[in-house]
């Protein structure tokens, strides 16, 4: 099965060339999704793919977000005819020699979650508050959106060619954390397989986070948002429903 790794990038300087040899001693392609990174990443990683092969670079002219950024380069692989695209942070969070475990189970789903949430699952270094919060966020998606998975935001998938088309990931709004719910509720509506594989996930190698509150914030409001909008939907369904039914039992009777 052909596989493309889409590893999006904004000032990875530190773990640009690492994390490239990492996945090329793996045996994968891999697409570079920079957004112009003042750091110079993008140039590192030309260089690094003129020495190994099998890299090629996306050169975006401005930070879109990380959602974007997937969103572009899954639009590259699937022109490509691709037939697997592997989501993967350039900070060494996620261990590139996890990634065959994650590809096996791929053989029979269209979605696979590297999870930290799942028995066998964890995470490193780590403070008490993040990994609460991080949790608490997971369950929260999880039961307003039945989503009916223990790691809803994490950022280490496998997708087939087939679900991505399926879930029409192009119309997929959030660019944060909320981007990962949003792509597990597109494919849970969709009605695809999905799986969780237990990963460790650690704290970042090099460089700096560009975690924020507004990513935070955009996807608590699309979830609750969401569930909101889906529960009013139903309600109004009923309401509409039940004066049909009270009429036909109505007729039948009369
Ligand atoms: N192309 C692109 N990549 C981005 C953007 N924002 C983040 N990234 C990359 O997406 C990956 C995840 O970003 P991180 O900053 O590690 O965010 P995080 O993993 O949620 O947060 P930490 O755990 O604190 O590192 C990294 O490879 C980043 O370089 C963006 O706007 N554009
Ligand atoms: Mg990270």
């Amino acid at each position: 099965v052909s596989c493309l790794v889409v590893l999006p990038t904004y000032n990875e300087i530190a773990n640009v060339e690492s994390m490239l040899r990492a996945l090329r001693a793996e045996g994968l392609d891999v697409l570079v999704v920079d957004d112009a990174s003042p750091d110079g990443t993008a140039e590192s990683a030309e260089v690094t793919g003129t020495q190994l092969g099998g890299i090629c670079v996306l050169r975006r002219s401005a930070k879109g977000g990380l959602g974007s950024a997937y969103r572009a380069g899954f639009s590259w692989g699937l022109d490509r005819e691709y037939e697997r695209l592997v989501e993967i942070d350039c900070d060494f969070s996620h261990d590139p020699s996890a990634l065959g475990g994650l590809l096996e189970a791929a053989l029979d789903a269209d979605v696979v979650i590297g999870s930290r949430y799942v028995t066998g699952g964890s995470t490193e270094g780590w403070s008490l508050r993040r990994r609460w919060l991080s949790r608490a966020g997971s369950l929260y998606a999880s039961t307003l959106l039945d989503l009916r998975v223990a790691d809803a935001t994490s950022g280490y998938r496998v997708y087939s060619a087939q679900g991505l088309r399926a879930m029409d990931y192009e119309t997929v709004g959030s660019d944060g954390y909320g981007f990962q719910i949003e792509m597990t509720d597109r494919a849970r509506r969709a009605g695809l397989v999905i799986r969780e594989v237990p990963i460790t996930f650690r704290e970042r190698r090099g460089g700096r986070s560009k975690m924020s509150g507004a990513i935070v914030k955009e996807a608590l409001i699309w979830v609750s948002a969401t569930a909101l909008g889906r529960l009013v939907a139903r309600a109004t369904r009923m309401k509409i429903a039940r004066p049909l039914d009270v009429s036909r039992r109505g007729r039948t009777t009369s």
